[in-house]
């Protein structure tokens, strides 16, 4: 019988309150450009994406993410944007800390040791807030979010009709 598999990546997940932020952003943004509003559960900030991962290999994975150091940090989310080649709109930060690009090229760079895949495009952080979205005429003004962060998730991406569900898997916490 074949394996099973996963469809697995690695992510920052907001705090019910800063979701609930993101959330009504994606709803101010939404008027303009219409597409689908991400629920306020599943908004996230992709640090790596694998794709799908044979059962077998899990503990090997959790493993090797399991020896990453990395300190914490602190973000602001201070802009959003729209990509056309993807039809998404996004929350982001005009600055991000070092401390982010180093944690996904870490994650990245073990992952890609153990044979798996984990590139994807480069590491350009978004928290996806709305898909199939037009271009806005005019984006929300908001204030900057800060965003403290604290660890980081394995997390199963489950492809349903109501659109993609997410299962934590693993976490571990920054220094
Ligand atoms: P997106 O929001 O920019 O589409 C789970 O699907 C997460 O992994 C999403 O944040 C998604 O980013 C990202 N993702 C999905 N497929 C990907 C791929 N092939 N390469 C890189 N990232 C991907």
């Amino acid at each position: 019988m074949a394996e099973e598999s996963r469809r697995l990546f690695l992510a920052l997940w907001p705090e019910p309150a800063l979701a609930e932020r993101l959330h009504q952003l994606a709803g101010e943004a939404h008027r303009d450009c219409g597409g689908r509003i991400m629920r306020r559960e599943t908004l996230h900030l992709t640090l790596a994406f694998i794709g799908a991962v044979g059962e077998g290999r899990l503990p090997e994975l959790l493993e090797t993410l399991g020896r990453i150091r990395a300190p914490r940090f602190r973000m602001q989310l201070d802009a959003l944007g729209h990509w056309a080649h993807n039809h998404i709109l996004w929350a982001g930060c005009t600055h991000a800390p070092p401390a982010l690009p180093q944690l996904a090229a870490d994650i990245r760079r073990e992952v890609a040791a153990i044979g798996l895949p984990a590139s994807g495009p480069a590491f350009v952080p978004h928290m996806t807030l709305l898909r199939k979205a037009h271009a806005p005429c005019e984006l929300p003004v908001f204030d900057a979010l800060a965003w403290d962060v604290a660890e980081w998730v394995l997390v199963e991406s489950r492809l349903t009709p109501q659109g993609a569900d997410y299962q934590p898997l693993a976490a571990w916490a920054l220094g």
